[in-house]
């Protein structure tokens, strides 16, 4: 979407980079809702002048919250900044001076204040997605002071590897083929034995169903870590869902808007050895343990796309909202099996740890509801105190497709699914 701002410069608006609450390892930065995202690439071929550019800012008076270099999508061979601003001193001033010196600058604005009276943009087509790659909160390889794996020079290694090929992926390729090594592949052991040791007792019948079927085509072993490329394939074969790299946690807007198209977007790397029954952030055994079962199902599948379609163009408070139904269903849902309950979300079903506890009874058990649910704070970094209960996942899908009727959006929107497209469709 092109507007104006900065003192009448014309801009593009791409997104707005909510984050999840709270949280240690998966940065959270400060108000996001407050500051502005600059990209930038420096002029000629040096690199290292981040400091003359920083010099521009300090100029005028304005103060950064996060200062990041990387390679640039745009230009080969060349590195980009990305910087956030706080609201503070002449933005715009700052903005005109490093627009006259760099290759090409983009804002992301995070500001509520730019985007009165406009439709955050959304993808429309399916390549839009390439998009999301360079927007990326936290790069895979960005681990925090408190990660198991911080001090870990040949697991920081192998989290760039993994982040470097999601970065340059772009829609259409082949996805990535992945040789993992006997550590890895020993750590996914563990996590594989334990796990299916609970599914039979504590997972929902449709990934019981599913599961099997993941074995006998995609390579599923204890001794082997499947490929993206397997199981996407599979999961088109099923209902259409892709999956898709990413290099490091999107904005719940982005993350959303992938849905919308049937494409999920998946880590490749795995969590770190010391911790094979609990992390807080997604890996390949989270996305393919947890979420790719269930993506196979036609009624899940329905469910995961009206959440998608729902949030495009959603205004920002309900973006949280949708993230927070995404959080309670998908990734930390429990489902009703005639009087027993049963785990669907991901998070649980990737977890031995937190899969065990959720379905001890120690935690309060509500029914999902989409309007109250959406409303409701969590962890991110430890097992959930509250689960919400779904009937089953049509059900689930109806009460999603009333309560997305009520998020005030002046159009609504359909996917084509022959030109992988979406329709807007002016008067509701
Ligand atoms: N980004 N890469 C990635 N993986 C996720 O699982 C993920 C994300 N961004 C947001 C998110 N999950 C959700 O918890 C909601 O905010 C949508
Ligand atoms: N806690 C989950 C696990 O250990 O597999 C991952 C959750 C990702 C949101
Ligand atoms: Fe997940």
């Amino acid at each position: 979407m092109k507007t104006k701002n900065f003192k009448g410069m014309l801009i593009e608006i791409i997104g707005d980079p909510k984050l999840m609450p709270g949280g240690n390892y998966i940065k959270t930065g400060k108000d996001s809702a407050q500051s502005t995202c600059i990209l930038f690439a420096p002029l000629g071929e040096e690199i290292g002048t981040l400091a003359k550019y920083l010099a521009i800012f300090q100029k005028h008076g304005v103060n950064l919250s996060h200062i990041e270099s990387r390679p640039s999508t745009k230009v080969p061979n060349k590195y980009e900044f990305m910087v956030e601003c706080e609201p503070s001193g002449d933005l715009g001033e700052a903005v005109c001076e490093l627009k006259d010196n760099c290759e090409y600058l983009n804002i992301i604005s995070r500001d509520y204040r730019d985007n009165i009276g406009t439709v955050p943009w959304f993808p429309r087509r399916i390549r839009d997605l390439d998009r999301f790659a360079n927007q990326i909160l936290s790069y895979g390889s960005e681990l925090d002071a408190d990660h198991p794996g911080f001090t870990d020079p040949v697991y920081r290694a192998r989290r760039k590897y993994f982040a470097d090929i999601a970065y340059n992926y772009r829609h259409g390729q082949k996805l990535p083929h992945v040789d993992y090594t006997k550590e890895e592949i020993e750590t996914w052991g563990k996590v594989f034995r334990q796990l299916t040791t609970l599914y039979p007792t504590h997972a929902c019948k449709e990934h019981n169903h599913v599961f099997p079927l993941l074995v006998e085509n995609c390579g599923y072993r204890e001794d082997n870590i499947p490929q993206l490329e397997d199981v996407s394939n599979f999961l088109k074969d099923c209902t259409g869902f892709t999956l898709r790299p990413v290099a490091g946690l999107l904005s719940s807007r982005d993350f959303l808007a992938g849905l919308a198209f049937r494409v999920f977007h998946s880590t490749q790397y795995i969590r770190h050895p010391s911790k094979p029954f609990y992390t807080p952030e997604p890996d390949v055994c989270h996305e393919l343990l947890g979420h790719a079962p269930l993506f196979a199902d036609p009624e899940f599948a329905n469910f995961s796309q009206q959440i998608g379609l729902a949030s495009l163009g959603a205004p920002d408070d309900y973006i949280e909202k949708l993230a927070t139904c995404f959080w309670f269903t998908v990734e930390f849902g429990l489902c009703r099996e005639n009087d027993q309950v049963k785990a669907y979300g991901a998070g649980l079903l990737s977890s031995y740890g937190e899969l065990q506890y959720a379905l001890e009874e120690k935690a309060e058990i509500r029914p999902f509801e989409p309007a109250k649910t959406a409303l409701q704070k969590y962890p991110i970094t430890e097992y959930q105190p509250i689960y919400y209960v779904a009937e089953d996942f049509e059900d689930a899908k109806e009460k999603m497709i009333k309560y997305a009727a009520t998020i005030p959006k002046g159009f609504s929107v359909r996917y084509d699914p022959y030109t992988q497209s979406i329709e807007v469709l002016d008067s509701k």
